[in-house]
């Protein structure tokens, strides 16, 4: 299929959590890709909130895929998963494992518990632990409370698996989802000592390829 599939483009950031979730599908799935890096700030030329990306993403944020195959434009990194899945992900290997309606609802209930509640409420730990220009010990110890209350309900999730999955059967779109965010643990001031499944979980996803080689294109090392 890949052969006569032309390169999307993935706008991303070397280092932000969200661009290298949607490489790691598009590995997965053996699309081609080329990422493009845009800087943080308003560069109009270089910045994700420079006029040149504005026109791409008027939210100015990464990732965004041009897609010259279709010629779709998508930013928003959950719309930018599903865009992948529907469009070239006709074997369905990495969305829901099952086709029941509860098995439709689990996989976009985990998708959306990162993008709404687990993604944002880390993000805002690490703005007030290294960002924020003035100390606010209340904001970051808000929002490191409510990431550990994130993780407390992942290490549950993971459980039901032994940590080898965050949906049962096998890897899915949900882990690719997850995998960045979580991976920045330590970046966010937090600890994994009482969360041996999530441990467990990011030891196995780092020995994947797909999830090796979207952090090697994403860091423009290849
Ligand atoms: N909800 C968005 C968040 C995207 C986002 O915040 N991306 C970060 C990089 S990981 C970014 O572009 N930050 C630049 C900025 O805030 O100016 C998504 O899931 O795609």
């Amino acid at each position: 299929m890949a052969a006569h599939i032309k390169p999307l483009i993935l706008h991303a950031h070397a280092t932000g959590p969200n661009p290298v979730k949607i490489a790691m599908a598009l590995e997965a799935l053996h699309i081609p890709y080329t990422a493009k890096q845009w800087e943080f700030g308003d560069d109009p030329k270089k910045g994700v909130k420079g006029a040149e990306y504005l026109k791409i993403n008027e939210n100015g944020r990464v990732p965004a895929i041009e897609d010259p195959n279709t010629g779709v434009v998508v930013w928003e990194s959950g719309a930018c998963m599903n865009y992948v899945r529907r469009v070239y992900d006709m074997g369905n290997t990495i969305g829901p494992s099952g086709d029941s309606a509860q098995d439709l609802v689990d996989f976009e209930k985990w998708e959306y518990f990162l993008l709404s509640t687990l993604g944002p409420m880390a993000g805002q730990a690490n703005w007030f632990r290294h960002f924020h220009p003035q100390k606010n010990e209340d904001a970051l110890q808000r929002y490191t409370a409510q990431t550990y209350r994130c993780y407390d309900v992942l290490e549950g999730q993971l459980k039901k698996t032994r940590g080898e999955s965050i949906l049962p059967s096998r890897i899915t779109a949900v882990d690719y989802h997850f995998e960045p965010w979580v991976r920045l643990y330590s970046f966010a001031g937090l600890s994994l000592d009482n969360y041996p499944m999530i441990r467990k979980w990011l030891g196995l996803m780092a020995t994947r390829e797909e999830v090796q080689e979207a952090y090697i294109r994403i860091q423009g090392k290849k």
